[in-house]
């Protein structure tokens, strides 16, 4: 399987984030990435290229212009005031409070954002568009021919939703490639999302929309991140009624019952009828994930992976979360090695 990687992801390196009440080193870092990488050349997965540059235009029908200059242009603004630390935001207009847009660099950075998870840096912009541009490219293999390919994207993307940055997310990498499936013809794309937290960006940028079919199998956000998305009555609206499909899992489940979503994901998909799919594949389902409370082991993403190639369709899977560092590219490539031997 190809694998399209950027070193630009170095760029995004956040200082801190806040858990259980105290700063912490930021858990989404770049030896994640790095681990990955290792890992599928250790295998021999396949090639390695370098991501070619589709410019903004491509990630700009996902995103907002305005949320896009914001985000450009957020670390110029925020290093004029010759800060100590990263760009996080502090305030965010919750009820009760109005949907403005202020002047304050500050007050426009909880109006783009929806937690304080996704510390800007100097080289934020720019790993994230790396990141884009990465999904992009393994898109465009699979668009001229591929089977499959991985975008081993870094900073994850599926927090991420129109114009919302969040949980260590800023730019949706998936969703962006899923939009380039559309735009060069494709009529039903499905997303299969195995990351352990629900990808609210992703559901929110589709939930309107039936030619890309949303499937999330995650976390109970009755209990856990992002907990005011990713519950099981949100089935679509409008026109996308009936193309949206969450499955919440308790704290502790295991590949029997994550296998059993799987399954039911995976008959979604079926009935649609999808020509091609995307894979925001996060492995913080790892029993051992520092941040998340189910108990996957490493076999069971070969398993992962052999299941997925059943559908048998051509298959993009992007790179999303996973903080189990010394595991995760174990994990991520056996999801890829089951699909390939499946
Ligand atoms: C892409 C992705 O996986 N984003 C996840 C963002 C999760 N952010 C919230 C983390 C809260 C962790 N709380 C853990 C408590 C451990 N004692
Ligand atoms: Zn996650």
């Amino acid at each position: 399987m190809l694998t399209i990687y950027s070193d630009d992801h170095h760029l995004h390196h956040g200082r801190c984030e806040l858990i259980d009440g105290q700063l912490m080193p930021c858990f989404e870092m770049p030896s994640r990435a790095d681990h990955v990488l290792q890992r599928v050349k250790d295998r021999q997965l396949g090639a390695v290229q370098a991501p070619k540059d589709f410019g903004v235009a491509p990630i700009a029908r996902v995103h907002t212009d305005a949320y896009l200059d914001f985000f450009k242009g957020a670390w110029a603004r925020w290093a004029l005031t010759a800060p100590e630390g990263d760009l996080l935001p502090y305030i965010w207009p919750a009820r009760t409070l109005r949907h403005v847009l202020p002047k304050s660099l500050h007050g426009q950075l909880g109006y783009y954002s929806f937690d304080g998870g996704a510390p800007i840096t100097a080289g934020t912009w720019q790993a994230a568009y790396s990141a884009a541009q990465v999904a992009l490219t393994a898109q465009a293999a699979i668009q001229n021919g591929a089977y499959s390919a991985f975008a081993l994207c870094r900073p994850p993307g599926h927090h991420a939703a129109s114009d919302l940055m969040g949980g260590y997310c800023y730019l949706n990498n998936a969703a962006i490639a899923a939009q380039a499936f559309i735009d060069q013809g494709h009529k039903k794309v499905a997303i299969l999302d195995v990351d352990y937290h629900h990808g609210n960006g992703t559901q929110s940028i589709f939930y309107a929309r039936s030619d890309v079919l949303f499937t999330s199998i995650h976390g109970d956000p009755a209990a856990e991140f992002p907990f005011f998305l990713g519950y099981v009555d949100e089935l679509g609206e409008g026109a996308g009624e009936g193309f949206n499909f969450n499955y919440p899992l308790a704290a502790g489940s295991g590949w029997q019952q994550w296998s059993a979503a799987l399954e039911k994901a995976c008959a979604e998909i079926e009935r649609y009828g999808a020509d091609v799919i995307v894979v925001s594949l996060g492995v913080d389902t790892f029993k051992d994930d520092p941040i998340s409370q189910f108990k996957l082991d490493s076999p069971d993403y070969l398993r992962m992976g052999q299941r997925i190639a059943r559908l048998g369709k051509p298959t993009l899977f992007v790179m999303e979360g996973g903080y189990a560092v010394e595991e995760i590219g174990i994990n991520a490539v056996n999801v890829l090695e089951g699909f390939e031997n499946a």
